[in-house]
């Protein structure tokens, strides 16, 4: 008998210790759907008592303490009776002193509940200090923009149908509007906006507004204002007046009802999103109005209640001889006549989302305006929701450029929290990539995208490093080879994708119907929608010249950003091509001509991609394989593609260059009239199925 317990002590306990070790690092297989939580099973927070709003969401963060075992004698919530003025009313305070007895306190409930998250997080992920940490958001509002349509499609979305299931509400709700709610409380978003910027006039009609009202109640106790895009023509749509004019007395009259019905249906209803005058959406030029006027029409109707209005400052117009100085023009005439419940939304660049572009120069020459960083968590121009891109890093670039505005420092994160002058909106708003896939987010990679948002738009100091560990070990694992080996990769995914896709500041090359794969040699109706029109391949060269002899855009920078980037000797590499047009043959700052520099920026992408699969193999035992082998399908076409990409460009190219490749990169696989026949037949609304993608090879 002892013999035999030594034989099991020796043999079988080890083995079964080892499979419970390697159980360990396995999550179980709920297809991702449980995102930074790792589990699904959320019935303790479901079901605790939310009718009171005095307490819901200090009850949620008492259920979030049970559910992850701690009794309220191990941590401590305390609701401050004496305001401590260095909280504010969203922050927390973590004493972690005696970690017997953890003590958390903030001002409201809501900072308590961010608090609670806040330690849970630090604790899972091994950062929770043995001291007294203070945390308040960067940014006061931290929005997620839905570009979902009503009849369920989602604009640029990639990861499946709308979430809202309007044709259900208000009498059938899903478990997954809460589940969401949980979710971005736990990473500080506190705002949605509901609805496609190019918004239907039908979402203010009151049958609507009920659905509406059914998600606010639900979001409100993790703290999620809930907000609406408006078309600007509404009253003309849902009034039948002939004018949506804003100076018009029964314009302003219905505005102002409207907002009064909402609410009465939404007591803290957040306010509107508005794009108006861009990409034919209706806009108060159309009535020979200005932006102010449209927007502090709207803004009067809401000031009474609290709401804010953000007007986008996307615009651009064919006749305009560079679309990236467009919004400098319109919106900087008329800084300072803005009302203060007004924040203007800039999107990260001055053209759009592209993989890499400079800031947005109206970062830097607003002084009595509110302005506001929009960024695109869905991948709209990197791979949509077949790449694996993690987003922070090329959102940090542009939070942390400095517009020198008022001197040094002045970076577009400063300027926007309103650290440099007096502003009375700090807002930053995010275009995200959710669906109704049971991973939200279509690639399983990609939901680091929606953390990484959330955690950004608390912290903007936070690394693009410490996010993604984060993320890493609260969906997946905290394997330490793991977590290194897949943070590095993830890390390094969007410099990648510039290489493979728009290295040295080309951009907007995509084939124009859907923004997937090249398509330098499309034709359409708009030329500022064309591909040529921005990489302006030529015999003489290639790039944009938007230096003083071009578009002169440099001029709208601030300097010293104005000479610098005036002069292609001391650009930047990576926005070169953004800024100038420059021979085949201009020697590069390592000494390369621009054509084999191309070469190798393409290559190194493409290598690049490749690793990535490897890396991938390499950590097959910590993810289930539910999400291993679905991830893994993407990245082989992902460096697939990466080979399509540099074939169509350098290929095209070439017509013009009519210079050889260089010897040391891989062999074009398609010949340039394949390529330019091959149509992907997808809309705007979904990513393509992996087998229509073309044919290439891996060797
Ligand atoms: C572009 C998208 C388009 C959006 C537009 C916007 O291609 O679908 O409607 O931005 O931001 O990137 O309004």
């Amino acid at each position: 008998m002892k013999k035999f317990l030594i034989i099991l002590n020796a043999i079988i306990l080890p083995v079964i210790l080892c499979a419970c070790v390697s159980c360990a690092n396995f999550q179980s297989s709920d297809e991702g759907h449980s995102l930074w939580f790792k589990t699904s099973n959320t019935n303790v927070v479901k079901n605790v008592d939310k009718s009171d709003a005095d307490t819901a969401s200090l009850n949620i963060a008492k259920a979030e303490l049970k559910q992850y075992g701690k009794s309220e004698d191990e941590v401590e919530l305390s609701l401050l009776s004496t305001k401590d003025k260095n909280i504010g009313d969203q922050g927390y305070t973590i004493d972690a002193s005696d970690s017997s007895k953890i003590k958390i306190s903030a001002n409201t409930q809501i900072g308590l509940l961010y608090g609670t998250y806040a330690y849970i997080r630090n604790d899972k992920t091994g950062q929770l200090k043995n001291n007294v940490v203070t945390e308040t958001p960067s940014y006061n509002n931290r929005i997620l923009n839905h570009w979902d349509n009503l009849d369920g499609t989602i604009e640029r979305g990639y990861a499946g149908s709308s979430m809202w299931k309007w044709e259900e509400l208000p009498n059938k709700t899903r478990p997954e509007y809460e589940e969401y709610a949980r979710a971005n409380a736990a990473i500080g978003i506190n705002g949605a906006v509901l609805n496609n910027v190019n918004a239907k006039p039908e979402i203010l009609t009151s049958e609507y507004l009920e659905k509406v009202k059914t998600l606010a109640d639900i979001f409100r106790p993790y703290g999620i204002k809930v907000y609406l895009s408006i078309n600007f023509a509404s009253p003309k749509h849902l009034a039948n007046l002939d004018t949506a004019d804003p100076l018009n007395p029964q314009v302003i009259k219905f505005w102002n009802d409207k907002v009064a019905e909402i609410y009465n249906y939404i007591p803290d209803f957040g306010g509107f999103l508005v794009k108006a005058n861009s990409e034919s959406q209706a806009g108060p030029q159309d009535y020979g109005r200005n932006h102010a006027d449209g927007a502090n029409m709207l803004a009067d109707a809401l000031k009474p209640y609290g709401g804010i209005v953000m007007w986008r400052a996307f615009v651009y117009s064919p006749q305009s001889e560079d679309r990236a100085k467009q919004a400098v023009e319109e919106f900087q005439p008329l800084d300072g006549q803005f009302r203060d419940n007004v924040s203007i939304q800039i999107k990260n660049g001055p053209v759009d989302f592209q993989p890499r572009e400079p800031f947005s120069p109206l970062f830097g020459c607003m002084n009595k305006t509110n302005i506001m960083p929009e960024v695109q968590i869905t991948q709209e121009y990197l791979g949509h929701s077949i790449y694996m891109a993690y987003l922070h890093p090329m959102w940090k670039e542009c939070l942390d450029s400095d517009t020198y505005q008022y001197g040094s420092g002045s970076t577009v994160a400063a300027i926007t929290q309103g650290k440099l002058r007096q502003t009375s909106i700090s807002a930053i708003a995010g275009v995200t990539n959710i669906g109704d896939n049971a991973n939200w987010c279509g690639h399983d990679l990609a939901q680091a995208n929606w953390y990484a948002y959330g955690r950004m738009a608390w912290d903007t100091n936070a690394t693009s490093q410490q996010i993604v560990e984060e993320f890493l070990k609260l969906a997946f694992s905290d394997n330490e080879d793991f977590v290194s080996k897949v943070s590095g990769m993830m890390l390094d995914s969007r410099e990648t994708i510039v290489n493979y896709q728009e290295p040295y500041g080309l951009h907007h090359i995509f084939e124009m119907n859907h923004h997937y794969g090249p398509g330098p040699w499309d034709v359409l109706s708009r030329p500022d929608w064309c591909p040529s029109y921005y990489h302006k391949a030529a015999a003489d060269g290639l790039g944009f010249n938007r230096a003083s002899t071009g578009s002169n855009a440099v001029s709208q920078y601030n300097e010293p950003l104005k000479s610098l980037y005036s002069n292609p000797e001391t650009c930047p590499d990576e926005l070169l091509l953004w800024f100038h047009h420059l021979p085949w043959n201009y020697k590069m700052k390592n000494g390369e001509t621009l054509w084999n520099a191309l070469h190798h920026k393409y290559q190194a992408g493409i290598d690049s991609a490749k690793s990535y699969i490897d890396t991938w193999d390499s950590v097959k035992q910590y993810v289930d394989n539910t999400r291993f082998n679905r991830v893994r399908e993407k990245l082989v076409r992902q460096a697939k593609d990466a080979i399509w990409w540099r074939d169509a460009q350098m290929l095209y190219f070439q017509t013009f260059s009519n210079l050889p490749f260089p010897s040391d990169v891989s062999p074009t696989q398609k010949d340039l009239e394949w390529l330019e026949n091959f149509k992907l037949d997808i809309t705007n609304y979904e990513a393509p199925k992996i087998e229509d993608l073309p044919d290439y090879k891996l060797d």
